[in-house]
């Protein structure tokens, strides 16, 4: 029976024309969500007409920020490197680059997209991005620097590498240390760069027992900077009980928060007002 059954399946994939099987695996379409399309069919509206305002008109900006937008890394790079031979890198950065990734961001915040959008839209603006760095030979200016981790005996990285995204895209410098980050490595981190924040991220109630560690030695050592906690573990009441504890409950808050930061801010203010400073 099951026999029968596999040779009737063979011979009918061997009877599809290629141009059948072609259809049945879009891997365009893989990273459209349903209801995207469906809200598509409904309004008449794409994705992209709800951030009009927030993408360039001129160009070579236009291509540029449409292919960060829609996360097409190759053509990201060729575009940037043939606009860098005429147009300032800083430039490329400001009016391309970071308006397309921003215009992703906005979906996201708005629960329009998800994850995989933002992670392909970052990979394309990161390819822009090491063109420039190239080009200018590593000097694109930078906001500032921010330490990043993942708290020890934890892997759970996403969270973490989302925030990420919004601060390169912001641009800010990230010293990403990683996942399972020892305490310590975290805190010789935070001595050596002299950010103007250090996140970290844990999933699981095992590992959050690693901040409070963390936030006691960088007070000993007077490193009193705001230490962004976020991850599915973590929450406002357990943040509030060690020194420089701030909540972080979604990505796209850290670069507000990091912005904060810059203008010391001091971490107790920051904790104060984090639903005015950094809105969810
Ligand atoms: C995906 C996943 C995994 C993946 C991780 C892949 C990866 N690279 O991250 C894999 C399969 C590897 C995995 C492994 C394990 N997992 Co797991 N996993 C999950 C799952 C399903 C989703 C977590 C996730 O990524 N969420 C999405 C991200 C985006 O959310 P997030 O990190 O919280 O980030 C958001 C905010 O917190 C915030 N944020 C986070 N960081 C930062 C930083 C800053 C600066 C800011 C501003 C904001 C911010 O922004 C994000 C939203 O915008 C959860 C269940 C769940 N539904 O949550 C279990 C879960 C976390 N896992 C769990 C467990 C137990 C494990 C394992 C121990 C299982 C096992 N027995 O082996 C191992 C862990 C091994 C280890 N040592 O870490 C438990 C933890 C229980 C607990 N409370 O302690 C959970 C809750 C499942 C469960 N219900 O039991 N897991």
């Amino acid at each position: 029976m099951r026999e029968v059954g596999w040779a009737m399946v063979e011979g009918i994939l061997a009877g599809m024309k290629p141009s059948v099987k072609e259809e049945r695996i879009d891997f365009g379409k893989i990273h459209t969500r349903w209801n995207v399309v469906e809200e598509e069919k409904k309004l008449g509206l794409k994705p992209e007409d709800l951030v009009k305002d927030l993408m360039p008109t001129a160009e070579p900006f236009k291509s540029i920020a449409e292919a960060v937008f829609k996360g097409d890394a190759t053509k990201v790079e060729s575009l940037v490197n043939e606009a860098i031979k005429k147009i300032p890198a800083k430039e490329l950065v400001d009016k391309a680059l970071a308006p397309g990734m921003q215009a992703v961001t906005k979906l996201y915040e708005d629960g329009i997209y998800y994850l995989p959008q933002v992670m392909l839209a970052a990979d394309a603006m990161q390819a822009g991005i090491n063109v420039l760095e190239k080009a200018t030979g590593g000097k694109l200016e930078k906001k500032g620097k921010v330490v990043m981790h993942v708290a020890e005996g934890d892997i759970h990285d996403l969270g973490k590498n989302l925030a990420k995204v919004f601060l390169i895209a912001d641009g800010w410098e990230v010293v990403d240390l990683g996942r399972d980050v020892p305490v310590d490595e975290v805190v010789k981190a935070v001595e050596e760069h002299k950010p103007v924040m250090v996140t970290g991220t844990a999933l699981m109630t095992t590992t959050m027992t690693a901040f409070p560690k963390i936030a006691q030695k960088l007070v000993e050592k007077g490193l009193n900077i705001p230490f962004v906690c976020g991850g599915g573990a973590v929450n406002e009441d357990f943040v509030q009980q060690f020194p420089l504890g701030i909540i972080g409950k979604k990505a796209h808050q850290a670069p507000k928060y990091a912005e904060a930061a810059a203008k010391k801010i001091s971490w107790e203010e920051i904790r104060r007002r984090w639903h005015e400073i950094a809105p969810v």
